[in-house]
């Protein structure tokens, strides 16, 4: 049989629930979820290989970021736009409970000005009334641009199988991207630092998290089968240490056993890790 392909790109104001639907997608968990704002920040490719048809889905960086943070990381926007040009196919993500007309509206404007399909998702259809997607659907088909609709819930693994059917009917014949055993295009060094960003993210409030870098130093895999990780959490700012380390260093306890679990679930394996706080280091 020969091979198919499609490359999709997973777009949404943040929050939408596009790193949770790549999740289910890939059944793997290879992008960090967390109900803060912006969470993704790079560009991560999952893949979806289905008899002779591989599917590449990008999870993207939210639409709609904080003024403030986009300022500080241009690079945010820039992979958002490069995920969208590298696809094939554009899935806007909506957050049905949060649904705002205007809003959509002006994204899908914009998205438009890329001449490439686009399938609208209603995501979280668990926490609202299913009637209530159709008048939003209506509103939305005014553009008569919108190739397809769906209603899911990514947490509830809701609604998937329908969408994935329709993907794999708009593949093409390519040779795929992917070989048959990746799952992502980010190594296990890669998750384990996000692991760690996302416990900050839990733990810390307001702008210290988005302001942190990861750096992984150590790891090693020991004897027993148990991993050994050392990374240190680099802050360009000295009084972050104080917050980060908290009373009587709880707060980094707190940071430590959450991403010491998120990094054992994902590698399935127990963890030991060790975190260092360090300055940033000058250039
Ligand atoms: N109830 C419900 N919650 C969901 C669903 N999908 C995602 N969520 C929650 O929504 C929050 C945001 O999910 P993410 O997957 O991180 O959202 P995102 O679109 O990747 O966000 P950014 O990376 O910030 O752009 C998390 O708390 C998820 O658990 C869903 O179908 N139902
Ligand atoms: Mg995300």
């Amino acid at each position: 049989m020969k091979k198919k392909l499609l490359k999709i790109s997973l777009v949404g104001r943040t929050n939408a629930g596009k790193s949770t639907l790549i999740n289910k997608l890939v059944g793997e968990q290879i992008s960090i979820i967390n109900k803060k704002i912006n969470t993704t920040e790079d560009l991560i490719h999952g893949i979806l290989n289905i008899n002779n048809i591989q599917l590449v889905f990008f999870d993207t960086p939210g639409f709609k970021l904080d003024k403030e943070y986009d300022k500080k990381k241009p690079i945010l926007k820039r992979n958002l736009w490069e995920g969208i040009n590298i696809s094939d196919l554009i899935l806007f993500l909506i957050d049905s409970k949060n649904f705002k007309l205007n809003e959509n509206i002006e994204h899908l404007k914009k998205l438009l000005e890329f001449k490439k399909k686009i399938i609208v998702v209603f995501n979280k259809n668990d926490l609202i009334d299913k009637k209530s997607i159709l008048p939003m659907i209506k509103e939305l088909d005014k553009f008569k641009k919108i190739s397809n609709f769906f209603s899911i819930s990514a947490k509830l693994n809701k609604g998937i199988n329908y969408l994935i059917t329709n993907l794999l009917n708009n593949s093409y014949q390519s040779e795929w991207l992917y070989l048959e055993n990746e799952i992502s295009n980010k190594n296990d060094i890669f998750i384990t630092n996000e692991c760690t960003r996302n416990a900050l993210l839990t733990v810390l409030h307001k702008e210290i998290p988005y302001n942190l870098k990861i750096n992984n130093m150590e790891f090693k895999y020991l004897k027993n089968g148990d991993l050994k990780i050392k990374q240190e959490i680099e802050i360009e700012n000295p009084r972050y240490k104080k917050i980060i380390l908290g009373k009587n260093g709880d707060k980094i306890k707190d940071i430590r056993i959450k991403s010491q679990m998120c990094i054992s679930k994902i590698l399935k394996c127990k963890t030991h890790l060790y975190l260092k706080i360090i300055n940033a280091k000058k250039n």
